[in-house]
């Protein structure tokens, strides 16, 4: 194993006990809630935004202990957009991760329901977190409006509305890419720095606006290019179904380009931080190339 796949298990794992305790304590009734939470939160996933924020927290020198509850909020509420993109009514997919989508297993009044309750148990997370101080109230206020109408919520919005559009403009795609997909990765990486008092706050939103652009550039270069083995999901759907993306606007090759740009403008803001910024380089690098 490499030092990055040594460091990218580590964060893992780490969240990873935090989210069994979250589960194995969750005990609402009746069952079927319980059930059907457990069963998106425990699909896997690559918690890539997790391990984002507990890599930032060590470039930072912050205690990871105070990073945890955050990163799990973060991971409810990306768990709960992903629910929610799957029905019907939005993307309409029957696969997640592998495995039937919430709304496939358990209906999808209980899917959306599954999602409300995501959403709103991180909230209350976040609120617990503001009892330890100022720092903490405005990291929490981050994180929900990265998710809110200012952020993931408009992207989606924007995506929906421009479905089957002929025109694809930079514009309109930028925004998208910036609040659909962006906003939470930004939320992951801005979340320590405005708990060490806003330390690097500008290098890490710029490191992570890119960083999120080039998630989802590679998310639809995997939509014409990836499998449904190695993703877990519909792969080729943007496509038919008219979808807003960076393909639509400049061509495979021409996300592919712009895809290495990112990543490279991405290892140059890590470039004039002080610290180890060697796993996030790499995670820079693994988004540009995932496969899954
Ligand atoms: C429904 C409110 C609402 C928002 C939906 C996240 C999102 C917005 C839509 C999901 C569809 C999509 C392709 C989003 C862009 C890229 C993305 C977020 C992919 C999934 O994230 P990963 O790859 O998933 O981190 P895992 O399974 O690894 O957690």
């Amino acid at each position: 194993m490499t030092d990055y796949n040594i460091k990218y298990t580590d964060y893992q794992q780490a969240f990873e006990c935090v989210l069994t305790k979250f589960c194995d304590g969750l005990n609402c009734k009746p069952d079927i809630l319980a059930e059907s939470l457990k069963y998106s939160l425990q699909l896997g996933g690559k918690r890539i935004r997790p391990v984002l924020m507990l890599a930032v927290g060590d470039l930072l020198g912050l205690n990871r202990e105070r990073l945890l509850n955050y990163a799990l909020a973060l991971e409810l509420i990306h768990t709960y957009s992903l629910i929610h993109d799957d029905l019907p009514e939005m993307d309409n997919d029957d696969f997640r991760r592998g495995k039937p989508s919430n709304h496939k297993v358990f209906g999808t009044g209980n899917a959306i329901l599954a999602g409300d309750g995501l959403l709103n148990t991180a909230y209350s997370i976040l609120f617990s977190e503001c009892f330890n101080g100022n720092d903490n109230v405005s990291a929490a206020k981050y994180i929900c409006d990265c998710a809110g109408i200012n952020g993931m919520i408009a992207g989606q919005s924007a995506d929906l509305s421009q479905e089957n559009s002929q025109n694809v403009d930079e514009e309109m795609l930028d925004f998208i890419y910036e609040n659909k997909t962006a906003k939470l990765i930004m939320a992951a990486v801005v979340t320590p720095s405005i708990l060490c008092g806003g330390k690097y706050y500008s290098e890490l939103r710029a490191f992570s606006r890119d960083l999120g652009y080039l998630f989802q550039l590679t998310d639809d270069i995997l939509d014409v290019e990836g499998s449904f083995e190695k993703l877990g999901k519909s792969i080729g759907k943007d496509g038919t179904e008219g979808k807003y993306t960076g393909i639509k606007l400049y061509g495979l090759d021409g996300c592919k380009i712009q895809a290495d740009l990112l990543a490279e403008r991405c290892v140059k803001i890590l470039e004039g931080l002080d610290g180890d910024t060697d796993f996030l380089k790499g995670l820079a690098y693994f988004v540009r190339q995932r496969i899954y």
